[in-house]
């Protein structure tokens, strides 16, 4: 347990530095946009939580630099207001991070893992883990915002054997939603309860450029329509007539930029890039819709031979290169088709990695739901204007990432590795 808590933090942070030393100190502190925070606030934001958390209330340890808690507070400063922050400049941001982090070995050394709900089963430990990575994620999320020649690098991702097409039927019935054992489970993911799922149909695969491209190609940005009212609205003040990140060329070609590379659009890779409202819009043109979180889960995890409910679609083993796109081992979504061992047990691909996935529901409480150990993780954001995201992307580490994780957005965002796939709901002969 030790061990495995140390080499996940150890994971996460070989991954911030990345993140943080690929640039120079003008770009770490620079706002590469008014959505994202510099990246030296994130690298200062990971280490004052990793502070509070294991070093203060974990450790009850004396604060390291209690003078800069306020700073790095994400509710007392929106992210335009934080560049103009006395924040800590790069090297000091560097050497907080490794002072905490010394502290925080001999904090695990010493911690009994047990008898405390806190650090029950490495809680929050692991609870800092994900925190740093899905930062990690967001500061990936800042690369693909900034100008400039590429800094970061990957493999290309695996291509597909065979295509996977078409949909899944699911049939009526209760499933488990949430989990109450899973031990680094975040407050939002918990309780596990039973949910009654009226059948549907869901695609085997997520929507793809391909795809896209024939909704772009019938006017699906100019048909009032296929938007609802918000949707429309934002679509023209957004100014929006592609995913995020696309051009056209004089002659018709399209193109995408992917941290600093222009590379064609490939018509059999995930659409990524998109908001909630264009994939709703998609999603009437296509004569479907998207669905629901309980339609999501129940299609990732419910085994139908044997009732379970399963961690991950293929099984409950750690997802690994064969099963998904995760980890920015790739620095884009694989090629639909590309991981057919990641599959659910109803036949669905590539649930976990590649993009995150919008679906229908707001972001609200699981029945039971308590918040823990801080408000502010989840249930300050419940019932707000969010819609929830499914499943992880090529840049959600494997830690931050499993069945039962809810991410969740505002639904005009779309600097985040975001696609959807669809569903449908069946007429009662075929269900
Ligand atoms: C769960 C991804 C919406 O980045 O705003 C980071 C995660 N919470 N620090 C976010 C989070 C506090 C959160 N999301
Ligand atoms: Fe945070």
């Amino acid at each position: 347990m030790r061990e495995h808590i140390a080499s996940t933090l150890q994971r996460a942070r070989q991954r911030t530095i990345a993140l943080t030393d690929s640039v120079d100190e003008a770009e770490l502190v620079a706002q590469h946009s008014r959505l994202m925070s510099p990246l030296v606030w994130d690298l200062a934001h990971i280490g004052n939580q990793e502070e509070l958390w294991l070093v203060r209330d974990a450790g009850g340890r004396d604060p390291v630099r209690a003078d800069i808690d306020y700073l790095y507070d994400a509710f007392e400063h929106a992210r335009p207001d934080r560049p103009h922050l006395p924040l800590l400049n790069p090297g000091e941001a560097r050497e907080y991070v490794d002072t905490v982090r010394e502290k925080v070995w001999d904090v695990l050394e010493h911690s009994p893992l047990q008898g405390d709900e806190l650090v029950d089963g490495g809680f929050v430990f692991g609870m800092i883990a994900q925190h740093e990575q899905q930062h990690d994620e967001t500061m990936l999320a800042t690369h693909q915002l900034r100008a400039g020649p590429p800094v970061l690098s990957a493999a290309a991702p695996p291509v597909a054997d065979s295509a996977v097409r078409g949909e899944v039927l699911i049939p009526a019935g209760e499933f488990t939603m949430g989990t109450s054992t899973d031990p680094w489970a975040l407050d939002n993911e918990r309780p596990a309860h039973p949910v009654h799922v009226p059948a549907f149909a869901i695609d085997a695969a997520p929507v793809s450029n391909g795809q896209y491209l024939e909704f772009i190609a019938d006017g699906g940005y100019d048909r009032r329509e296929l938007w609802s009212e918000r949707g429309w609205e934002h679509r023209h003040e957004g100014e929006l007539t592609a995913p995020g990140f696309w051009e056209r060329d004089s002659a018709g070609q399209w193109w995408r930029r992917v941290f600093g590379v222009r590379r064609p659009v490939r018509p059999q890779q995930p659409v990524v890039h998109v908001c909630w409202f264009e994939a709703q819009a998609y999603a009437t043109w296509a004569g479907k819709r998207l669905p629901t979180e309980a339609e999501w889960e129940k299609a990732a995890r419910y085994d139908p031979d044997t009732g379970r409910t399963r961690t991950y679609p293929w099984g409950d083993t750690e997802p690994g290169p064969a099963t998904a796109n995760l980890g920015q081992r790739h620095l884009e979504p694989a090629d639909i088709g590309a991981y057919p061992a990641g599959a659910s047990a109803a036949g669905v691909h590539q649930l976990i990695g590649d993009v995150w996935e919008w679906t229908s529901s707001g972001f609200h409480p699981y029945p039971g739901f308590r918040a823990f150990p801080y408000r502010e993780y989840s249930e300050v954001f419940f019932g707000g204007d969010y819609r929830v995201l499914r499943g992880g992307s090529f840049g959600t580490d494997p830690v931050a990432c499993r069945g039962t994780f809810r991410n969740w957005d505002h639904p005009i965002r779309r600097q985040i590795f975001s696609g959807f796939r669809l569903a449908r709901t069946l007429d009662p002969r075929e269900a």
